[in-house]
């Protein structure tokens, strides 16, 4: 992962303490075991049976065959189950792949085959959505659901005598991988060992003011590197404060959780934001959000005009934070002035985050240019995991990787997100690789050739536009067919493309064949062409 000379170095400043995330918890039980650690809806879980619950379900897992180092893809909702299984993974070394409520067979197929995983942790029905039919896509994994296990077996069943649990991981081992939003045809996995994602969590809980007051909702996906650790679900465990859980992230479900449990600090994504202002704006009977002290917006750029109605209609500050699964994050800080926190996505985490903005031909530029975001430091991975040969792309010759984002840096060290260079469509937050989408679409008998790019959109930032060329005597399938199409493929709903045109004949640009990324720029700078 890290060089030995690099590896050294952030041990003796002190980033990296030499702890695992079980011990995080385990100090939490030693410390404030009555306390309780996570609401959802009406069931509660203090500190010290969340830690019993995880080590007896480790014992569980390894009685029935999972080791250390062994993968185990989790796909669970926001429930208290998430953490029982993440830290009985964690007590015993073996690896969760987090992936998401959204995915279906195509991407929890890909993730168990391309893990070699030996178990997948699922749930049984969330959002109409039967869980429990993933399993075909399993292969030898086993199947554990949460709730009513079907022909599976039952997460509740689980449990065994903690006596019989071997040591626990390292802290410079594996702790888990986080899914890339990627921009090719698969998505990458991200490698995080114990000791760079506790590093970013105490920073991150620092910077964003968590205390044993604090209480933080969970609106987005549970298992996404922003709710995990940017401070997230972590940083609030660091800091001995409650988490509660929001089955969902709509107006609806979560202004009143917000009220009823005094939440001082939750993060979304902008079109989140924008939803919950204009649904607070617009109510008669006010919801008390009092208790509000900070929103977090990331994941995708957010609008000034957005920002700019946070504190007059939630009465909170806001805190932007541009980060990425990879490593980096950036946080605007909750005294900076309005300046800067309308108008930049923050600045990094630690001292020794080195960030480098260059041309194409990676010469630096100077501050207030725009150029391409490269980045190295202590919570920054190296490599993805087992990928080689894009890592030679991803990351340079020295270890930067490369964020496929293009940012300009103030002379204050702010920065400001002003565009993307990766073929990855950010709709509101989630991220859409397009080359993965087109070869789902490739495979469709009537298409000859499609292009998937990112189109403008008010409240997503973006949507998904997939240009189609009919193949000779076929007519292009409709919007309503390829949605049918994709889901039949299994592929994630989010990823399914808003709308679809139809061209005789790609646009071709410059001398002879067009590369499909080069297609894919000349239809983004030119959506009408
Ligand atoms: C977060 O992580 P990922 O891995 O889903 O996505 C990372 C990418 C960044 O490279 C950038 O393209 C985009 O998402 N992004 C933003 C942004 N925050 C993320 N673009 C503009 N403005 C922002 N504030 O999205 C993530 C991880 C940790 C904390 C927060 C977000």
């Amino acid at each position: 992962m890290w060089p030995d000379d690099v590896a050294d170095r952030y041990r003796a400043s002190g980033h990296w303490t030499g702890a695992t995330l079980f011990a995080l918890l385990e100090a939490r039980a030693a410390d404030a075991g009555d306390r309780v650690a996570v609401i959802d809806g009406d069931r509660e879980i203090t500190y010290g049976s969340l830690t019993t619950r995880a080590s007896r379900l480790a014992a569980g897992l390894y009685t029935l065959g999972v080791r250390p180092a062994d993968r185990v893809v989790v796909q669970l909702p926001n429930t208290i189950a998430f953490y029982e299984v993440i830290f009985a993974l964690f007590r015993l070394g073996a690896v969760p792949v987090f992936a998401l409520p959204a995915h279906r067979s195509s991407e929890i197929g890909y993730f168990i085959e391309h893990t070699s995983a030996v178990a997948f942790v699922t749930t049984d029905v969330h959002e109409g959505f039967d869980h429990r039919t993933l399993a075909d896509v399993a292969g030898d994994a086993e199947v554990i659901v949460a709730g009513d296990p079907g022909t599976h077996l039952a997460l509740d069943a689980l449990d065994g005598d903690p006596a019989a649990l071997p040591d626990g991981p390292a802290p410079g081992d594996l702790a888990f991988l986080q899914l890339s939003g990627g921009s090719t045809g698969l998505p990458k996995l991200i490698p995080r060992t114990h000791d760079d994602y506790l590093y970013s969590v105490r920073e991150s809980a620092g910077i964003c003011g968590l205390t044993a007051a604090s209480v933080y909702l969970v609106a987005l996906p549970i298992g996404h590197n922003f709710t995990m650790s940017s401070p997230g679900i972590l940083g609030v465990i660091h800091a001995g404060g409650r988490i509660v859980l929001a089955p969902r992230p709509d107006p609806a479900t979560v202004l009143p959780l917000i009220e009823k449990h005094g939440v001082t600090i939750t993060a979304v994504v902008p079109p989140l934001a924008h939803l919950w202002l204009d649904a607070v704006a617009g109510s008669a009977a006010k919801p008390d959000l009092s208790s509000l002290e900070v929103l977090q917006v990331g994941g995708a750029k957010l609008s000034d005009t957005v920002a700019e109605r946070v504190r007059p209609i939630l009465g909170c500050r806001l805190q932007q934070v541009f980060g990425m699964a990879e490593g980096l994050v950036n946080y605007t800080r909750l005294d900076d002035p309005d300046d800067v926190v309308l108008h930049t996505q923050g600045r990094p985490i630690s001292p020794d985050d080195e960030i480098l903005i260059v041309d194409d031909e990676d010469r630096p530029v100077s501050d207030d240019t725009v150029g391409h975001l490269l980045t190295r430091g202590p919570y920054t991975i190296r490599g993805y995991w087992n990928a080689e040969e894009h890592n030679k792309l991803a990351f340079t010759a020295d270890g930067f990787y490369r964020t496929g984002d293009l940012v300009r840096r103030r002379p204050d060290g702010y920065l400001v997100v002003e565009g993307r260079a990766k073929d990855q469509i950010n709709r509101g937050g989630e991220k859409i690789a397009a080359e993965e989408v087109e070869n789902h679409l490739l495979t469709h008998p009537a298409v000859h050739d499609v292009a998937v790019v990112g189109v403008p959109d008010p409240y997503l930032g973006e949507r998904t536009c997939a240009y189609v060329v009919a193949r000779a005597g076929a007519t292009a399938p409709k919007l309503s067919e390829i949605r049918a199409y994709l889901q039949g493929r299994g592929l994630a709903a989010f990823k399914i493309p808003d709308r679809v045109r139809v061209l005789d004949a790609f646009p071709v640009t410059g001398v002879g064949k067009v590369s499909r990324r080069e297609l894919r720029a000349a239809l983004r700078a030119n959506p009408k062409g």
